[in-house]
């Protein structure tokens, strides 16, 4: 069994075993997640991925102006590089200053890897590209032996913000620790704002988020032969303004029992029961500055869309 798979078995007995449920949103990115995430970036309400686009395509220049301490030869390495289309805008204006790079690209998915890989390809002749497929944490380790060369990582799409405060900080460390002294991160993170426009973004009327979220008890269906029915569920979204934290829920409409045959287990549902399955964090400066300070990190420069809704923070090594 592949150790990814061990796991999602590992956080079903504990998050539906235990009280409250929860079931960690990583589970969510199968082959139908994937292609659910997709949609919710093509949907109106979802304003993460253009506001991203148009940071990328009207501050191009400032962006890799801000590189330059990196020197030339450098590595871009991009976790969870998905289908690169907001990278390729600032591939474009490296190539287009004819910088002395590599592109290397890491994804859980080889599917995506090989498809970014050929498009890519077709796009820039020129372009040096090594595609890494394993988990974050797989490559962090193998980032240990890509210290001679300078680089910039990219944690783009707001990713950063499915994790609670103390796991992005140790995360980031861990980053952090396979940095040089001139590396630098460019860091997406959606920021706060009117309420309502976060929650509209998680619940959008389509019900594709819904059935985003509800792809986990379709997975436990699919690979353990559950018994789900998400018709008994809602998909439920809250945001707290203090903290700028978006929480999705299931939430049971009616008391019954599900049936897990290939981990023979039974999960019993009170009625308006839930399971917490993903958080979706917004920043202010004042909370990246911390979570940077944390990290042994500094700010070194900010891009904004025209709305504020969204900043990629570019994060650099204390001189
Ligand atoms: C991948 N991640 C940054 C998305 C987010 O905004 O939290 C996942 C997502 N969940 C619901 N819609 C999109």
């Amino acid at each position: 069994m592949k150790k990814s798979e061990s796991s999602f078995e590992a956080a079903i007995r504990e998050g539906l075993g235990n009280y409250p449920k929860r079931l960690p949103s990583r589970f969510i990115y199968d082959k139908e997640g994937d292609a659910l995430f997709r949609r919710i970036m093509d949907m109106p309400e979802y304003y993460l991925t253009n506001c991203e686009t148009e940071i990328f395509e009207q501050q191009k220049v400032q962006i890799i102006d801000a590189l330059e301490p990196l020197g030339e030869g450098f590595d871009l390495v991009e976790l969870g590089a998905g289908d690169g289309s907001k990278t390729r805008i600032l591939l474009d204006e490296i190539i287009r200053r004819d910088m002395d790079f590599r592109y290397l690209p890491i994804d859980i998915s080889q599917n995506a890897l090989s498809g970014l890989s050929k498009k890519l390809v077709a796009e820039f002749t020129e372009l040096e590209i090594l595609p890494q497929q394993g988990t974050y944490f797989d490559i962090l380790e193998e980032m240990q032996q890509w210290k001679e060369r300078p680089k910039v990582i990219l944690f783009l799409g707001s990713n950063i913000g499915n994790l609670l405060h103390p796991q992005a900080i140790d995360f980031l460390q861990k980053l952090r620790a396979v940095m040089g002294p001139s590396d630098l991160l460019l860091l997406g993170c959606d920021q706060k704002k009117e309420p309502q426009i976060v929650l509209d973004a998680y619940n959008d009327p389509a019900g594709i988020t819904e059935a985003f979220n509800k792809n986990l008890l379709e997975r436990i269906n699919r690979e353990y032969g559950a018994d789900f029915d998400t018709e008994r569920f809602i998909h439920w979204e809250t945001y707290d303004p203090e903290s700028g934290t978006a929480r999705s829920y299931l939430v049971a409409r009616e008391s019954f029992e599900v049936t897990i045959p290939d981990l023979d287990m039974q999960v019993n549902f009170e009625a308006w029961e839930s399971i917490h399955t993903e958080i979706s964090q917004k920043y202010d400066n004042r909370t990246l500055e911390w979570i940077a300070g944390e990290t042994g990190l500094e700010i070194a420069a900010s891009f904004t869309d025209s709305r504020g809704y969204y900043k990629d923070y570019l994060l650099q090594v204390p001189k």
